[in-house]
């Protein structure tokens, strides 16, 4: 496989004027004809014209209308030489969307054609320069048997339709704006319509449809709300209105990734559209809210302006998860947010930066792009986002924003403009702050202080370190905003917020003027992606988890002395750790006395999951951290048990089903005391669990009753999973949960469960959706069974991955991710991990996608 470098952009030989675009879907087949105006680019460095093309066969080729043969077609590339300054060609090729089981290009889902072109899928449609920087005008037919296809739709706006001889029809769609052929969208299917409108900030009004498959309309409404509001969002936040005249978005069973955000069509996984409140989690409604904003998003972030090339990936990923993330705080409650965004940077994109694939945000190289949608281009990206608000302020970020609107609408554009934008915005210097974008792995910031007594002065001093990453060694100091606030000894904040810029190796600050020494409130908000090591006391958490004003730093100082605790536990099983259990008692106190935000509670009495302490030790292994872990929830539950039940009956399920931050936060703070309930898995734990489920009138306290029964042994486990695969077996993303939830158990007979899980007649390797139910659960969030001394989970894993390499490789590529962190594991972990990797890499025929992740991983 071949290596593609960010320093070889040169600009494409040819423009692309016009496409015009025909699909005939044919049983078997499908014809596709594209006609493009091609001019000379002046800026192309080549006279070549070279056409990306992959598993179609060509028809004909004709220039001007007359057959061409003066082409050649080698490597997944057509060249024509020197075909002049403008010209249109038209080739003719057949392609077999049936056959097509990698998702990527035109492709069926349950029988509805549908299209996947980022990042390079377009390719497999048509002959093209299938690069981001190359911009067209496209106008599309489609045509197809009219009973089995009633519904064609495709980008823009509709220009024409109509009936055909032998029960056929056709439609015809013209986008206006330039696009890069990577948001073409085709979808062809018998699907349900739901519609509604939304007037945009000019009175403009536009068509809202949400298409289904039949029976599924009911669930949508969820998925409409959140589309108005993201709309509503936009023009209010950003300024930013929507251009054309109808926005459509179409729901398929099988898809790669969550959602595509092709202009004025996106297509959607349905686990990111469907949410009824019998079927959908509050993660799932949250969740769909939030995907349905970045797709729509993207329409200014990504489609308007664009990227030149896929080393600038995270100038609309990054851009756009900041986006989504501020939509969703805006809705809902920010520290709740905050708080899980930062969990989960934590226990996915930290590892990835510590691995042997970690790649900087604009990477310099790669092989498969569609490899790097990662945690680091999505999450690290935002946070470098985040960071230029912050830097900036609100005011001059949308000064800043608004200029990269201005500048570069219709344009395809680099990370470089970008903060160039924010530059020339606020006349400030980032070109240190751009290092954050090229400098790969989590810097780690120290923080040290000292109170002079006799000044009334206190002075912090910052270290900042970058580690070294693959190909990347001696690294240059970051440019870090740090917001700070001050507490006195009684809790009381004596300086608001105030945001540091750390820029050198190492830093001081000295604050005069303080009769006592105060507690730090250091990074509030998680205001940089950094690795924070501080000196405060166990007593300074213990003020800033009651006292600090700052909701992210208050729960941040509870999971440090859970985060203690547990390594305390880790190095003497018979450690005293009554001071941290004697706090619990007083946030559960709190809960009983109605004080506080019940997310807000519920994120606090949840310990560090494994993955995340994992990141805080210098060597991995998962059932040692389990066990104390384990450890503290039993004397958690031991020393609080009546209050929890207090908590749990306080919480109960009264009035109607709602979304709203309180019901959810309601259901999670019961989850979480559920949870320590249950930790014991007795006899009472699954009575307790068993009864949650009866009580439920909402798949989240379902899900709530499962996860506290799946590592049980008592019989209500087989009673209650028997009786939600019998109420829900008819809905496919239902029957997705009930594989996760027997994934993830922590029991002996794992192994004879996965196995029966992959014999199920429900399961099938084919859909994206039900392979994560399994194999990505169970890898990501077994961490103790998967890493089980046995090496059984790695294998289980390793066979999976060997059978998808020939299905679908960007998947198998995916599945590999759980092992590339082999060498943080203890010796007798690494040796099975990396046994597992390198049967992989010696599979016959292995795809450049898997190729990629696991070469790297070994090396
Ligand atoms: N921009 C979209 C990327 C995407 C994708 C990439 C590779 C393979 C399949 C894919 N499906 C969607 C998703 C997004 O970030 O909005
Ligand atoms: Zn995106």
């Amino acid at each position: 496989p071949k290596t593609i470098y960010l320093k070889d952009y040169t600009p494409a030989p040819y423009l692309a004027k016009q496409v015009n675009l025909s699909f005939n879907l044919l049983p078997g087949k499908t014809i596709v004809t594209s006609e493009v105006k091609y001019v000379k680019n002046s800026a192309g460095a080549s006279h070549d014209l070279v056409l990306d093309g992959e598993d179609q066969t060509i028809l004909s080729v004709a220039k001007n209308g007359q057959p061409l043969s003066d082409y050649t077609v080698a490597d997944g590339q057509m060249t024509i030489a020197n075909p002049g300054d403008e010209f249109t060609l038209t080739i003719i090729s057949e392609i077999d969307p049936a056959a097509n089981t990698a998702l990527e290009g035109l492709y069926q889902s349950q029988g509805t054609y549908c299209t996947q072109c980022e990042a390079e899928g377009f390719r497999r449609i048509t002959y093209y320069q299938d690069r981001p920087d190359v911009l067209s005008v496209f106008t599309v037919r489609i045509e197809a048997d009219a009973k089995a296809y009633p519904v064609l739709l495709s980008n823009g706006n509709l220009q024409d339709s109509g009936k055909l001889a032998d029960g056929r029809h056709y439609t015809v769609w013209h986008d206006p704006f330039p696009k890069p052929c990577y948001l073409f969208a085709l979808v062809a299917g018998d699907l349900e319509r739901v519609a509604d409108t939304f007037t945009t900030m000019t009175g403009r009004k536009v068509d809202l449809h949400i298409y289904v498959r039949s029976g599924d309309e009911s669930q949508c409404s969820h998925a409409m709300e959140s589309l108005k509001k993201s709309m509503k969002w936009d023009e209010e936040v950003y300024g930013r209105e929507y251009q054309l005249e109808l926005f459509n978005i179409v729901a398929v069973s099988d898809f790669n990734m969550g959602a595509m955000e092709n202009t004025s069509l996106n297509i959607f996984n349905t686990a990111l559209v469907l949410a009824h409140q019998e079927t959908a989690t509050d993660s799932d409604f949250m969740s769909v809210e939030g995907v349905i904003g970045h797709e729509y998003f993207h329409n200014w972030t990504g489609n308007r302006v664009t990227c030149r090339d896929w080393f600038q990936l995270s100038l609309k990923e990054g851009f756009t998860v900041f986006r989504d993330q501020e939509f969703s705080a805006d809705l809902n409650s920010r520290a709740v947010l905050r708080i899980d965004d930062v969990n989960s940077l934590r226990r996915l994109q930290f590892p990835e930066d510590g691995s042997p694939l970690a790649h900087s945000v604009q990477p310099d190289q790669f092989i498969e792009i569609s490899n790097f949608y990662t945690k680091t281009i999505y999450d690290k990206g935002a946070e470098l986002i985040r960071m230029q608000h912050t830097l900036l302020g609100a005011e001059t970020f949308r000064k800043a924003t608004d200029l990269y609107f201005d500048r570069y609408d219709g344009h395809a554009v680099t990370c470089d403009d970008f903060v160039q934008c924010m530059a020339d915005a606020s006349g400030r210097d980032l070109s240190q702050f751009f290092r954050w974008y090229k400098q790969a792995g989590t810097p780690t910031l120290q923080v040290s202080s000292q109170y002079d007594a006799a000044q009334q002065s206190y002075t912090l001093t910052f270290r900042q370190s970058q580690p070294d990453t693959p190909g990347q060694t001696d690294k240059q100091s970051l440019h870090i905003p740090v917001a700070l606030g001050l507490l006195d000894a009684n809790g009381k904040e004596i300086l608001p917020t105030h945001v540091l810029e750390v820029t050198a190796r190492e830093q001081t600050f000295t604050f005069i003027d303080l009769p006592g020494k105060p507690v730090p409130s250091i990074l509030r908000g998680f205001s940089a992606p950094v690795k924070l090591e501080t000196d405060l006391s166990d007593d300074d958490l213990r003020l800033l988890q009651v006292h600090d004003t700052d909701g992210f730093n208050k729960w941040e100082a509870g999971q440090t002395l859970a985060l203690r605790t547990i390594q305390r536990v880790m190095a003497d099983s018979q450690a005293d750790i009554s001071q941290f259990i004697a706090d619990v008692g007083i946030l559960i106190e709190q809960g009983l006395a109605g004080r506080g935000d019940k997310a807000l509670l519920a994120r606090a009495l949840s310990l560090p999951m494994i993955g995340v302490i994992g990141q805080y030790l210098p060597v991995i292994d998962p059932a040692a951290i389990d066990a104390a872990r384990t450890s503290v929830l039993k004397q958690i539950k031991s020393a609080h048990k009546e209050a929890l039940a207090a908590l749990y009956d306080a919480n109960r399920n009264t009035g109607s089903f709602s979304i709203t931050p309180e019901a959810m936060g309601r259901r999670a703070l019961q989850h979480a005391v559920l949870e320590i309930l249950t930790t014991t898995n007795g006899t009472g734990c699954a009575s307790r669990s068993k009864a949650h489920y009866d009580a439920a009138d909402n798949m989240t306290d379902r899900v709530t009753a499962l996860a506290c029964l799946s590592d049980s042994g008592q019989p209500q486990r087989a009673e209650v999973f028997a009786d939600f695969y019998a109420r829900f077996k008819n809905y496919p993303l239902v029957v997705d949960k009930w594989f996760s939830l027997q994934a993830i158990a922590n029991r002996e007979q794992i192994f004879n469960d996965l196995a029966m899980l992959r014999s199920h007649p429900d399961f099938n390797i084919k859909n994206p959706n039900r392979v994560r139910s399994l194999y990505t659960a169970f890898a990501i969030n077994n961490p103790v069974k998967f890493h089980d001394p046995s090496g059984k989970g790695y294998a289980f894993l390793r066979d999976a991955i060997i059978e998808l390499n020939a299905i679908n490789p960007q998947i198998a590529a995916r599945m590999v991710m759980p092992l590339r962190e082999w060498k943080r594991y203890t010796p007798a972990l690494q040796a099975h991990m990396k046994a597992a990797l390198q049967a992989v890499l010696d599979t016959p025929d292995l795809s450049s996608d898997v190729f990629e992740v696991v070469s790297k991983s070994l090396n």
